[in-house]
């Protein structure tokens, strides 16, 4: 399966919501929705109309907005709910059902062969509304493959539009979504969607292995956001597919990422993370003397992705200990100084002294070229 073909189900107003500074408003959701559509994800996954009655408004108001994506509604895998998600519009219905030990003794109760007969009742009708079924097990890693692979067969087989497989609790390691996702494309023709936390820094990776190994489908959110640390976010995403294949994201409009990420933060109260993927404000900044001059060069040499894909620019910090002669000579040309090499070279070394002595800044750099550029010195 080539890795050109995934859809991304972006659920930064699913699981975006269950982030704890995340509490969106009617027009908060719409908002996102927009840009979301705007920046060309194909699927849209909201709050179960079941949270509360304007979650069921909200759902209705976004599925009702006519936007390319299709618009997936989240439930618990029971009938009343499936109606209820019904009732909103939406173009799908995800559903979800714990199989781990750990959440069948702890949360729901079921066994195997309950939770089966359920899935098989739930997927049946909401597949004869017309409606498009996706069914997922929570905590999938710390379920017996055994178990899981029975029920996800025995929905195939009845024409269940998508699996889903959850890392619920960050748990699994990109080699671990690889097997298992692999396994479950040998035994099941639906697509296959994975989802997954990012407790111990793998949901990236563990998103793109899910896709290697032949998923279809892949959860993201803005910013990562969702329960406990988040989810795969979209943006990290975008980044790690970029880097392999430009070509395989080229169908989003990527320099929308950073209205994304700025709306969401502002939204829910938080800053960019300064090395967040993209659009971190350190994210194409460069400061070592010999990064500096090779991405004078050519960008490529320490550059995999392109900032001006991203509607971004880079910056090469030059006011340091760091710096080398060939940066500090670059921006002399750009002050339209005609400085030759080797006064650059001796500006460069009192530059080198001077930010051993204290912090410095841009504007004393330039200060320095300009005295030498006007016969002056350090002094
Ligand atoms: C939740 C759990 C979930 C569901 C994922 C899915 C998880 O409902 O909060 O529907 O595939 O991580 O298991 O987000
Ligand atoms: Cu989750």
């Amino acid at each position: 399966m080539s890795i050109e073909e995934f859809h991304i189900i972006e659920s930064t107003l699913r699981e975006g919501e269950q982030f704890v500074g995340a509490s969106f408003t009617t027009e908060q959701k719409v908002e996102i929705a927009r840009l979301l559509d705007a920046f060309g994800v194909e699927c849209i996954e909201l709050t179960s109309p079941l949270a509360s009655p304007q979650s069921y408004e909200d759902a209705c108001t976004i599925a009702g907005l006519g936007l390319r994506a299709r618009i997936l509604t989240h439930t618990r895998c029971r009938i009343e709910d499936a109606k209820r998600a019904i009732d909103t519009g939406a173009d799908g219905v995800d559903v979800v059902i714990g199989t781990s030990s750990m959440l069948r003794r702890f949360s729901h109760g079921k066994e195997i062969d309950e939770i089966t007969d359920i899935a098989l009742e739930v997927v049946s009708y909401v597949k004869s509304q017309g409606v498009e079924v996706r069914f997922s097990t929570e905590d999938s890693f710390r379920s017996d493959p055994a178990d899981i692979f029975r029920v996800y067969e025995a929905v195939d087989a009845i024409g269940v539009n998508r699996v889903g497989i959850a890392d619920t609790v960050g748990v699994a390691t990109p080699r671990q979504v690889y097997g298992i996702v692999r396994d479950l494309r040998q035994r099941v023709s639906c697509d296959i969607e994975f989802h997954g936390h990012n407790d111990s820094g793998c949901a990236i990776a563990n998103a793109y292995e899910a896709l290697e190994a032949g998923a279809t489908h892949v959860d993201t959110s803005i910013l990562g956001i969702g329960e406990r640390n988040g989810i795969t976010p979209l943006g990290g995403l975008i980044a790690r597919l970029y880097a392999s294949s430009s070509a395989s994201v080229a169908k989003y409009d990527l320099p929308l990422l950073q209205s994304l990420d700025s709306t969401v933060a502002r939204m829910v109260g938080v800053d960019i993370p300064f090395n967040n993927y993209i659009t971190g404000i350190t994210a194409f900044t460069h400061k070592a003397g010999i990064h500096a001059k090779a991405i004078l060069n050519n960008p490529e040499t320490y550059e995999i992705l392109d900032p001006q894909a991203f509607g971004l620019t880079r910056y090469i910090s030059i006011a340091h200990r760091l710096t080398g002669w060939n940066a500090i000579k670059n921006r002399a040309d750009q002050l339209g100084l005609g400085l030759n090499d080797e006064t650059i070279k001796t500006v460069t070394a009192h530059i080198k002294t001077l930010a051993d002595e204290k912090p410095i800044s841009l504007d004393d750099v330039d200060g320095l070229l300009r005295r030498w550029s006007n016969g002056g010195s350090r002094e």
